[in-house]
């Protein structure tokens, strides 16, 4: 990269898997974006994507799902953006500007979190690139939809309330929803935002709740993928700053993802993997697998004739 936003970015001496790409063979760019200031519970987010690339090493490139390896292709790993520490607004800029650096490259960035509140910087740059009809499709245990928590708008608790500052409530749909308070839970209602409760995927099944995704994704002109890793059950997924029990199994996941994938998909976000407490990492290898599933399934839509 040439130009400011790259100042804003550290190489970091780890990438993804070991091995970046070269930038002309693959669209796709990782991020790392260590955003770590407001957990309302348990910290540690900066050390998940150093975490979640080591973890990636232990897996295969080959998806047996999609029927594709994306050793043919790759990725760039940008490295980390460098946070301001003067507060969540003033990093939320920086991640703005570099992860709209990214997309007018003509990058699909997939940022490694950091804390979800980061969603709040890098929609809003997609949502700058590819205007209002993008919409977000989020996994996550929470609603977030407090207005404010813990005396700030900012935290990862608000995450849905601060894309609703500049996003239409039509645009937003969250999957897994499953801990949220009274007042949430009556927002989610009044608002109309589209959502399916943990419970309700189980209940409807993959296939029922991918054809509604679909109606969704049809409505939307470009569709911000953001996975809250706590949407899981804390079985598979301990290592997070607020497990929720009750969640969605990984097969859940890559089922979905596998029936709704389109050329529609710009960008990825895997958010909240909290690495001290997480000492098997199968956490972070579940990010990793996220990551990679997320490009073999993308990568098809993306070749020429992508609109
Ligand atoms: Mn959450």
């Amino acid at each position: 990269m040439g130009n400011e936003a790259e100042l804003f970015i550290a190489r970091s001496p780890y990438v993804f898997g070991g091995v970046s790409g070269r930038r002309e063979r693959t669209p796709f760019s990782i991020l790392g974006i260590p955003l770590d200031m407001t957990s309302s519970f348990r910290s540690g987010y900066r050390e998940a994507p150093l975490s979640i690339r080591v973890a990636a090493q232990s897996l295969e490139y080959f998806s047996m799902r999609f029927n594709i390896s994306i050793e043919d292709f790759l990725y760039v790993d940008e490295g980390d953006v460098l946070l301001p520490q003067d507060g969540v607004p003033r990093a939320l800029d920086v991640v703005r500007e570099v992860a709209g650096y990214l997309l007018g490259s003509g990058r699909i960035p997939v940022f490694l979190g950091g804390e979800h509140t980061l969603t709040a910087g890098t929609l809003r740059a997609v949502v700058d690139s590819f205007g209002r009809s993008t919409c977000a499709l989020v996994l996550d245990a929470h609603a977030d939809l407090r207005a404010e928590y813990s005396g700030t708008r900012y935290s990862h608790a608000c995450v849905v309330s601060r894309l609703l500052d500049f996003m239409d409530k039509d645009c937003i749909y969250i999957v897994g929803v499953r801990a949220l308070s009274r007042e949430e839970y009556e927002k989610l209602k009044s608002t109309g935002i589209r959502y399916a409760t943990a419970r309700s995927v189980k209940r409807v099944g993959i296939r029922h709740l991918a054809s509604s995704l679909q109606d969704f994704i049809n409505s939307c002109g470009r569709v911000y993928l953001s996975v809250d890793v706590d949407v899981f059950d804390p079985a598979y997924a301990p290592g997070v700053a607020t497990p929720e029990p009750d969640g969605l199994s990984p097969s859940d996941f890559f089922d979905l993802l596998y029936e709704v994938v389109s050329g529609k998909f710009v960008a990825l976000d895997v958010t909240e993997v909290t690495p001290p407490y997480d000492p098997s990492m199968i956490t972070s290898i579940l990010a990793a697998k996220i990551v990679i599933e997320f490009m073999a399934g993308l990568y098809p839509h993306v070749l020429p004739g992508r609109a």
